[in-house]
């Protein structure tokens, strides 16, 4: 836990030698839950344990009405400790558990909290949280332990969204940069950028008191330096957004191309498995197929799709429509030809739409033709395969993995990158700052006051990450997405 990001912290957010800016945003008083709440905190399905916590000041009065064990009840004991006993339900024992006592604020909530770890499966998992339940506490919502995590100042918005980002890493990377968000080393970054940018609004705000004549020459070029300064950090900041979307939602990668080019024989052979159906037939794979797969530690979302042609068939064209909505989202493009047929308008027209630099062509079936398509391709990555054999598809999945990693520092230890809510509020903290500094720039003392009240709206945004300031509704949307018992 970072003393910096703590969000108890908020009030004090500004360096106490720092002249504050008159309007700051009000950081939000702390609003704490002063109910208990229960859920099953493990994935339902056989398995060798199953856990259901309670967290709120009446966690360990309702351990004590529902866990019988040796020695101290539930609440008598010391914190940080476990003990074996049983769940009952009145005189009905439910379950043989150990149950571990956490207590405030040493917790993942910052509340007492009680977790009862019994036998695996959904059916006793059910009964524990019933007597749970019957005995005061009330269920969870999705995320609400993370929340009071948050409200209760353990962690701030930033490291909250970490938790998720953690619990749905697709590949090992994706679960180390997470695990440094969760740390703390974003949030570091944005209260540095915060406290910069607080530091420039102050001084700015002193000189509003001095009368024109008597400010020094050199004072608003200064202050246009630092500000811009400012502003290069959050664009560097922002400039992370690839990666984030990268590792958080995978790399979208979408097999195209006229039907019966072997689109799905492709998907298959990167999977390593017959997962679309493959036939001499055109217009067999109607519908998008979506499968995961992992390449340089980059997770990728592999699509299969209809093949592009005209057709008066209603399901076909329905499925056409969906490759090329898939085809505007594409992280990574895979354009399949087939080296037997020559190209017709539409592939023209769609090769010439690919993005530079972040598509493939592929020439399949080079064991029956080899029409010459000499310049039509670049400047796009050309390979040329035989699917219905192996070749080419080492090189395919070379130059996938190629084009992927360049958008990723690799050479660096995996790290916490920004998301598309991070994304929207610093893009918005760049505008106003890089319109105060244009405003101050201009050199005249009005412009001065509205370019304050820019910084201080940066200030804002920059606050709306990491929870410094919030809106309920924010925290209904982030929260929301996780699941039930986390
Ligand atoms: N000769 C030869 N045949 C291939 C090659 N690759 C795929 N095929 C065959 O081409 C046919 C079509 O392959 P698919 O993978 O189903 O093609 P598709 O692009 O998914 O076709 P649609 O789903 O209809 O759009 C199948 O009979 C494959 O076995 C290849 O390199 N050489
Ligand atoms: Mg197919």
């Amino acid at each position: 836990m970072n003393p910096d990001t703590h969000p108890s912290n908020r009030p004090s957010v500004q360096p106490s030698s720092v002249p504050i800016p008159s309007e700051v945003p009000v950081p939000n008083a702390p609003h704490v839950p002063d109910d208990t709440i229960a859920a099953i905190a493990t994935a339902p399905g056989e398995a060798g344990i199953s856990i259901v916590r309670i967290s709120g000041p009446e966690a360990l009065g309702v351990a004590d009405q529902v866990f019988i064990c040796k020695g101290d009840k539930p609440s008598a004991r010391s914190a940080n400790t476990f003990v074996v006993g049983h769940v009952v339900d009145g005189e009905e024992v439910i379950d043989q558990a150990i149950l571990l006592v956490m207590r405030a604020p040493h917790s993942y909530t910052g509340e007492d909290v009680v977790e009862l770890q019994g036998h695996g499966g959904s059916m006793c998992s059910r009964r524990i949280l019933r007597c749970v339940l019957d005995a005061g506490a009330r269920p969870a919502e999705p995320g609400e332990f993370t929340q009071r995590a948050f409200l209760n100042g353990r962690i701030d918005l930033v490291q909250a969204e970490a938790v998720l980002d953690l619990i749905c890493a697709r590949s090992e990377r994706a679960a180390t940069a997470a695990l440094d968000q969760l740390e703390g080393g974003l949030s570091r970054k944005f209260n540095g950028i915060y406290d910069q940018i607080m530091l420039v609004a102050g001084d700015l705000e002193a000189t509003l008191d001095f009368p024109e004549d008597e400010l020094p020459e050199q004072v608003l070029p200064e202050l246009v330096r630092r500000a811009r300064e400012a502003e290069r950090t959050l664009e560097s900041l922002i400039a992370t957004w690839d990666e984030g979307h990268l590792l958080r939602d995978g790399a979208l990668v979408v097999i195209a191309g006229r039907p019966n080019v072997g689109k799905s024989t492709l998907l298959n052979k990167l999977l390593g498995t017959a997962r679309a159906i493959v036939s001499p037939s055109p217009g067999t794979t109607r519908d998008t197929i979506e499968e995961e797969f992992v390449v340089n530690g980059i997770p990728l979302r592999l699509v299969d799709t209809a093949g592009l042609r005209d057709s008066e068939c209603d399901i076909e064209r329905e499925g056409i429509d969906r490759t090329r909505a898939h085809l505007r989202r594409a992280d990574l493009p895979i354009y399949l030809v087939s080296a037997n047929e020559p190209l017709d308008a539409a592939d023209k027209t769609l090769i010439s739409s690919l993005p530079v630099g972040r598509s493939i062509i592929v020439i399949n079936k080079i064991d029956l033709g080899n029409i010459h398509y000499k310049g039509v391709f670049a400047p796009h990555p050309v390979i040329e395969a035989c699917l219905a054999g192996d070749f080419g598809v080492d090189e395919i999945r070379g130059v996938v993995g190629g084009l992927l990693s360049s958008r990723l520092d690799l050479g660096a230890r995996p790290h916490a990158t920004i998301s598309e809510r991070h994304r929207r509020f610093l893009a918005g903290a760049r505008e106003d700052m890089g319109a105060a500094c244009e405003m101050l720039g201009a050199g005249r003392e009005d412009m001065a006051a509205l370019a304050s009240a820019r910084m201080r709206s940066a200030l804002e945004q920059i606050g709306s990450v990491t929870g410094r300031v919030y809106q309920d509704d924010l925290l209904d949307h982030i929260f929301s997405r996780f699941c039930i018992g986390k």
